[in-house]
């Protein structure tokens, strides 16, 4: 058999921060490789699996990753060297138990999962096949899922938070263009009222940097005003807000929620969470929403379900931070219907088998996929084909500027060509 696994190596590398990452690269015994390198988040979940670090202050402020390396290169290649490449979850479930704990903490999910993500790409290349088809015949083994649509991109154009330089508390600020579009044509849209964006901004003298998600961080007055910017740069384009383009916003509720309840700079009084609610349902009357991630913070599992109650028929309430991709939080999403949407990025649970599992649960509950990046992120594109293969009904891929963003939605470009040639 020749698809067993010859060798299992890993590298530190720099994502797009400058921050230290793992790059890992499988080699099979027919010469065919995969190589896979991880992302990293800035705003990470209470219940995200955790990234191991190195803590040592003397290399990269001690946001290194020789542990996580040197993980790689020994103990966990050591284990996989002769197994199947074709056999993910085997190959998936060996990882876990050699880790043994529950949130990977012992060998590091980014370890865990740049093996994971490097053997696939090395079996889809083993098989010479596109590697949005490998894992689609990956995930149609639990539930048969055919290709026929291109995910709807969602791009965040003004950046705030955790990812801002500016003054803004909600951390993404997004465009979303109609879900009945082409995949090039929603990209173009994207892209020009990106641009429009930027005029305005630097028309009023706003723009002093770009964010780590490649859309403006500027400082404003209100977050109010971030959302009257986008309007104002989608009625400088030719597409209809409302028809051929909606807003959505990924609020990041837990890194301002103080003692006194959502403190943002709207207002000087703090939202008690019942204000707060009220302030969404203001906000989608005027600014028809449709999608909003993380609006209440990660524990308040009650007004999750309150918000969704009230908001959840026509927008999407998307938890990120809620959920971590975590098997457990989305059964009990689903049971105390806290929310409509799941946002799904691999390196919050740690392997693919245990994130395609994940992925069958939210669909056989019907909700929303939206296959996220992180706001560190490398060149590396297999989102973007995972994202086609689970057939997501959104990707998150930041704004369609900055080459570690760009590299995704070019690669669904070619994914589309593939696929749809005639559109
Ligand atoms: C989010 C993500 C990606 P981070 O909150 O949705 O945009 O941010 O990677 O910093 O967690
Ligand atoms: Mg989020």
């Amino acid at each position: 058999m020749d698809s067993k696994i010859y060798s299992v190596h890993a590298g530190e590398i720099l994502d797009s921060r400058g921050t230290p990452t793992i790059e890992t690269t499988v080699v099979l015994d027919s010469g065919y490789r995969g190589t896979a390198s991880m992302p990293a988040g800035a705003s990470i979940g209470k219940y995200e699996a955790m990234e191991l670090r190195d803590g040592d202050p003397k290399r990269y402020g001690g946001m290194g990753v020789l542990k996580a390396v040197n993980n790689v290169n020994t103990v966990i290649g050591l284990k996989l060297k002769n197994m199947d490449a074709e056999n993910q979850g085997l190959i998936d479930k060996t990882m876990v138990d050699l880790d043994g704990t529950p949130n990977k903490s012992k060998l590091g999910a980014n370890s865990i999962l740049s093996v994971s993500l490097a053997v696939a790409v090395a079996a889809a290349n083993h098989k010479r096949m596109p590697l949005y088809k490998y894992l689609n015949m990956l995930f149609g083994g639990s539930l048969p899922t055919s290709i026929e649509r291109m995910p709807t991109p969602t791009f965040n154009v003004i950046n705030g938070g955790k990812h801002g330089a500016g003054n803004l508390d909600f951390q993404e600020f997004h465009v979303v263009p109609a879900t009945n579009k082409p995949y090039h044509e929603a990209l173009e849209i994207g892209e020009e009222i990106y641009q429009s964006i930027k005029k305005i901004l630097t028309y009023r003298n706003a723009v002093h940097s770009i964010g780590d998600e490649g859309g403006f961080a500027p400082n404003l007055f209100t977050n109010l005003d971030a959302l009257e910017i986008v309007i104002e740069g989608i009625r400088q384009t030719p597409y209809k807000f409302g028809v051929d383009v909606f807003l959505g916003l990924d609020v990041a509720a837990s890194y301002f929620k103080t003692d006194r309840g959502y403190q943002i700079k709207d207002r000087p009084l703090a939202f008690s969470t019942k204000e707060f609610i009220e302030y969404f349902r203001d906000l989608h009357a005027k600014y028809r929403l449709l999608l909003l991630e993380d609006p209440i913070e990660e524990d308040d599992w009650a007004n999750w379900t309150e918000i969704t109650k009230l908001l959840g028929a026509d927008m999407l309430i998307v938890g990120d931070d809620l959920l971590a991709t975590n098997p457990k939080r989305l059964e009990k999403a689903i049971a105390e219907k806290a929310c409509s949407a799941i946002l799904l990025k691999p390196n919050q649970i740690g392997t693919l088998s245990e994130f395609l599992a994940v992925v069958v649960v939210a669909k056989k509950h019907d909700m929303k996929t939206i296959v996220s990046h992180r706001s560190g992120e490398t060149n590396d594109t297999f989102i973007a084909d995972l994202a086609v293969a689970i057939q997501s009904s959104y990707v998150k891929f930041g704004a369609p500027a900055r080459g570690e963003r760009v590299a995704k939605y070019n690669r669904l470009l070619q994914i589309e060509s593939e696929i749809f040639p005639q559109k």
